[in-house]
């Protein structure tokens, strides 16, 4: 079977674009495939995080991954910084990748913004540490949304580089796994952006665990535009995003859900949109509220799927330093 590799970090409630972009991907393909699904808190230290929320969230991102459906049967998943070889790779790595590399990952300008002075290394650092887990488990395909294309391209660059250097298959070469539905979720307020947690306006984005009470909200005042035609447009962004969400969620064609509206307003459209949210995200969250309650159940899943993996990791990190002459 082929080996899947993604991850999530556990910065803040996660949002429905992790959700149709990345989890629910990674759930109807699971018993294809090989799967190793990650909680990437040292992902998450690259910008400032309180410890309490850092800890907290990695049990909430847990829960949330197996409410939405992974399979502790069917993959392994397991938190990041219980693998010290994930730190370790991606050292290494540093030094095998080129500051020019680095320099052009557009997700780092767009993070760290102005703040070249106190921004971390870290948050440089990150496709690295990425790359680093990807290839810890000789993955072949990581289920992504489009915003992380580009964090694939550089880690399929860097194994490849690693692999002529040494003249080794040391490395699996990935591949990103960006199915179209989902792929790109974007912000309800200012749909140029993408949909983000760690968006500062929480009407940005639905998060996994969001009330019927507060999604109507959300849906509610998502922007929108004057001209009231419920159809896909790219030159209305906003309707055009909540159309994406709904045929995801639905499954239905552009034009099987543009003739279901047809004459209808954005009232109709958004009361339709809040129930079938509401419908997908209300079994999510009964099952999280039960798991959440059970935290010593939850903790043995993830040491479970630490202890499994961790060898496949201590594996390759042992073939990188034979390579490379260390130790
Ligand atoms: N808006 C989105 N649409 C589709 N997929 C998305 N993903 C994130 N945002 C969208 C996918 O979710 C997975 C996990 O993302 P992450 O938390 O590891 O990193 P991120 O891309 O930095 O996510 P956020 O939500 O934007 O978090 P913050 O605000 O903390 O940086 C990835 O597969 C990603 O593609």
């Amino acid at each position: 079977k082929k080996r899947v590799f993604s991850g999530i970090q556990p910065t803040n409630n996660i949002h429905l674009g992790n959700y149709l972009g990345a989890i629910r991907n990674w759930v109807e393909t699971q018993d294809q495939y090989d799967n190793v699904f990650c909680i990437v808190d040292l992902h998450a230290i690259t910008l400032p995080i309180d410890p309490k929320d850092l800890h907290n969230n990695t049990r909430k991102l847990a829960a949330l991954y197996l409410a939405c459906g992974l399979d502790a049967a069917h993959c392994k998943v397991f938190v990041q910084s219980h693998v010290h070889q994930h730190a370790e790779l991606s050292w290494i790595l540093n030094c095998f990748t080129p500051m020019g590399w680095l320099n052009r990952m557009t997700q780092f300008k767009t993070k760290a913004g102005d703040d070249m002075e106190t921004v971390s290394a870290g948050l440089y650092c990150y496709p690295v540490l990425m790359a680093g887990d990807i290839l810890l488990y000789q993955t072949d395909l990581v289920p992504v949304g489009d915003d992380q294309r580009q964090h694939v391209e550089l880690t399929r660059d860097l194994a490849q580089r690693f692999n002529s250097l040494y003249n080794k298959p040391v490395f699996t070469i990935p591949k990103a796994d960006i199915r179209a539905a989902g792929a790109r979720v974007m912000s309800l307020e200012d749909p140029t952006k993408k949909m983000s947690k760690s968006d500062p306006n929480p009407n940005a984005y639905i998060t996994l665990l969001d009330d019927p009470k507060t999604i109507k909200k959300k849906i509610g005042r998502a922007t929108t535009d004057s001209e009231r035609l419920v159809t896909f447009d790219p030159a209305r962004p906003g309707i055009t995003n909540l159309l994406t969400i709904y045929q995801a969620l639905t499954g239905q064609s552009n034009q099987e859900i543009e003739a279901d509206f047809a004459g209808k307003g954005y009232g109709d459209f958004k009361a339709a949109l809040t129930e079938r949210l509401v419908e997908t995200l209300s079994p999510i969250q009964q099952r999280y509220h039960e798991l959440i309650n059970d935290m010593p159940t939850l903790e043995a899943i993830l040491k479970q799927g630490a202890d499994e993996v961790r060898p496949m990791a201590e594996h390759t990190v042992q073939e990188v330093k034979k390579a490379i002459g260390l130790g």
